[in-house]
């Protein structure tokens, strides 16, 4: 059976959870508690070198970073409804994942850092004003797609919407941005769909 090891308060291992679910694949969920300190443990840096979560462990294969194991999952276990076999469409969802690892990152979920968790090293006003362009860009896009891309849901929009719909944690009101609240709502209603707090 996989086994995947995170943490309930982190959006990227809710990210790789959701997509499991979605999926109906079976797994155990095994808590690293990063509070103490387990994922920079040596047994834990044995499996994940990184020190980070998530990390899906399957046999001999050990996967670390979501956006990596969205990939795996995907293709492995969803044919190509989640991730597209087509160069153009394959690399328009590959767009969204670098989106993920790059605006959304250093937007709202550093300012969820910084509040939530106390990483004051973040510039906390950078984060505000790389979470808004990122919530700006996002919601114009939205007026014209229902998804982010290929007209249905796939892993662009798993990567992107935890930290998009966690964005209150930083203290970044979604108000304004009412196409991007449409499509939170939109993931909500997805067969499958698991929460986590804050969300
Ligand atoms: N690129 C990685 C980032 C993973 C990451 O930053 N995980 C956080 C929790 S959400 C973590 O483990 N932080 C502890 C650390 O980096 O020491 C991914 O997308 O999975």
């Amino acid at each position: 059976m996989i086994k995947l090891y995170g943490h309930e308060m982190s959006g990227n291992s809710y990210k790789a959870r959701l997509f499991l679910e979605l999926l109906r694949i079976d797994y155990e969920w095994i808590k690293v508690d990063l509070m103490k300190g387990e994922h920079k443990s040596p047994e834990y840096l044995e499996i994940n070198p990184f020190g980070q979560v998530p990390l899906l462990v399957y046999g001999d294969l050990k996967l670390a970073d979501s956006q990596a194991i969205l990939v795996y999952l995907a293709r492995q276990y969803g044919g190509d409804k989640w991730l597209p076999l087509e160069p153009l469409p394959l690399a328009q969802v590959v767009r969204w994942l670098s989106t993920t690892a790059g605006e959304v990152r250093q937007g709202p979920e550093n300012a969820r850092l910084y509040y939530l968790f106390g990483a004051t090293s973040i510039n906390i006003e950078r984060a505000h004003q790389k979470a808004e362009y990122i919530l700006s860009q996002l919601d114009r896009h939205f007026t014209t797609h229902t998804w982010l891309e290929c007209d249905r849901p796939t892993i662009a929009d798993i990567a992107v919407f935890p930290y998009i719909a966690l964005a209150r944690d930083g203290k970044i009101s979604l108000d304004a941005y009412t196409n991007v609240l449409n499509w939170i709502e939109r993931v909500k209603q997805l067969p499958g769909y698991i929460p986590m707090t804050g969300i």
